[in-house]
């Protein structure tokens, strides 16, 4: 792991340095206040966590070390985990050097595929990935040297290590679960000339004659990298690697969150929502009956899956990179042009609505369409290609936490009858 390990070795003493800096001579300087409604509305906006891989402005959507996720998006998924860990892009030989790092760590060992042989056939695959994941904890690094007495500054070295194993076999593992699940036939075996996002699609094995599938891959696993800490999926995942778990735990924690249909399972949801549309007017609906389609979907007290945001007030990005993909490489498709059209006519309807403090579209209202387009068709495997590209961000946040030494999570959760008491004492919770 020569490159990525040195430049981080070289950069993580600054690092420390700066922030017990901050920590030493601005500690007492508050950041954020809370409110009761807050306190019972997920915490949302309060900001109690430090996250230094990624941003997610309302404004401006995801960027990435300083970088708009928009200018990434021809950048291959190994590049983003080496700009996630470091803050800069790799050079050719840094690229290359990672490349060949993680090709060498890529077997799975035979132990996960008898584990996930037994279970149920009807297991989602997204139970099946995550059980994969915390099944290869035996092989933790981080746990061995724990028990051996590892110096705290030395952490985040074997947390890197975990790391690249672990990123080194999802996409085997991922295409594994598909080859399963569907009851495709044989897993493919990995063609090492690919890089890591090509390899993954050639796994799956969906044809792909002009190469576009294994494009969209590519920016599939880029755009979903990481959107800061404090979504469900990477704050569990800070929470379970906070106590010194190793990152076999924390991130199939992570990808455990992911299964909420709030959260990872959304795109799942959208394709469905499309398709529900395109079997009831047998077709692309007209304005109108896509209009009414999705107020009765809100009368009858369901939320627009893909729309709204608990941080963006904009369309997302992520949404856009992938809409001109769509645009160049399958701007017929019928179910592409529902999601188009879904994209003209629920912003007004929501905002007519008036509850969605966010009433554009988020990553998943597209993915699922452009995947259906390929012909990878079985939606419930969705959340599995949202979680092998999340663990990138996962694992970058948990070097880097390890290399800060950041302690374990532990907020002060307060009762109701507290909250009472401090309401009609007629002060401002703290
Ligand atoms: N359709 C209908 N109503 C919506 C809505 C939508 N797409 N998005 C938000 N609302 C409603 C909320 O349900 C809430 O209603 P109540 O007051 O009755 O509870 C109200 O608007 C205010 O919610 P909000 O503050 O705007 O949104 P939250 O931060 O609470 O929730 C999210 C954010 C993503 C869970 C929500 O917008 C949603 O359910 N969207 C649809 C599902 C989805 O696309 N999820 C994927 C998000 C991406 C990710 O994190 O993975």
């Amino acid at each position: 792991m020569a490159k990525l390990y040195e430049k981080l070795a070289s950069q993580i003493p600054a690092l420390r340095t700066e922030m017990q800096a901050l920590v030493k001579e601005h500690g007492n300087k508050v950041i954020s206040e809370v409110n009761i409604g807050q306190a019972f509305g997920g915490m949302r906006g309060v900001k109690g966590m430090v996250c230094d891989t990624s941003v997610v402005d309302p404004d401006t959507g995801l960027v990435i070390r300083g970088i708009p996720i928009g200018q990434l998006a021809n950048r291959l998924p190994e590049e983003i985990f080496y700009l996630l860990c470091t803050g800069e892009l790799p050079d050719a030989a840094s690229l290359r050097t990672l490349q060949e790092d993680l090709r060498n760590r890529a077997q799975v060992p035979a132990y996960v595929w008898d584990v996930l042989e037994a279970m149920p056939k009807d297991s989602h695959p997204l139970t099946m990935y995550s059980t994969a994941i915390l099944v290869m904890e035996r092989d933790s690094e981080f746990r061995r040297r724990y028990s051996e007495g590892m110096r705290k500054e030395e952490y985040w070295d074997s947390a890197l290590e975990d790391s690249l194993q672990l990123i080194a076999k999802l996409p085997t593992i991922a295409a594994g679960i598909y080859r399963m699940h569907t009851r495709k036939g044989n897993r493919i075996p990995s063609n090492p000339k690919l890089d890591w996002g090509a390899d993954y699609a050639h796994m799956l094995g969906i044809p792909d004659p002009t190469g576009e599938f294994a494009n969209l891959m590519r920016l599939y696993m880029t755009l979903h990298c990481d959107h800061e800490g404090g979504n469900v999926s990477a704050f569990a995942c800070h929470t379970v690697g906070s106590a010194l778990s190793d990152p076999y735990y924390a991130v199939s924690a992570g990808m455990n969150g992911l299964a909420g249909p709030l959260h990872g399972l959304a795109n799942q949801e959208c394709l469905n929502f499309v398709l529900e549309m395109r079997e009831k007017f047998h077709g692309v609906p007209s304005d109108e009956q896509l209009r009414q389609f999705s107020w009765d979907r809100l009368k009858s007290g369901h939320v627009i899956p893909g729309y709204g945001h608990a941080v963006l007030r904009i369309t997302d990005p992520r949404f856009t990179a992938f809409h001109e993909f769509g645009a160049r490489v399958c701007p017929k498709d019928e179910v592409f042009s529902i999601v188009a059209n879904i994209f003209r006519i629920v912003p007004d309807v929501l905002k007519e609505q008036g509850k969605a403090k966010d009433p554009w579209p988020n990553v998943d209202a597209i993915s699922g369409s452009l995947l259906y387009h390929f012909g990878l068709t079985e939606f419930e495997y969705y959340t599995v290609l949202f979680g092998v590209s999340r663990a990138l961000g996962m694992c970058a946040q948990l070097i880097i936490n390890r290399a800060l030494g950041t302690p374990i999570t532990r907020p002060k959760s307060i009762s109701t009858a507290w909250l009472r008491s401090t309401a009609n004492a007629g002060r401002t919770a703290a």
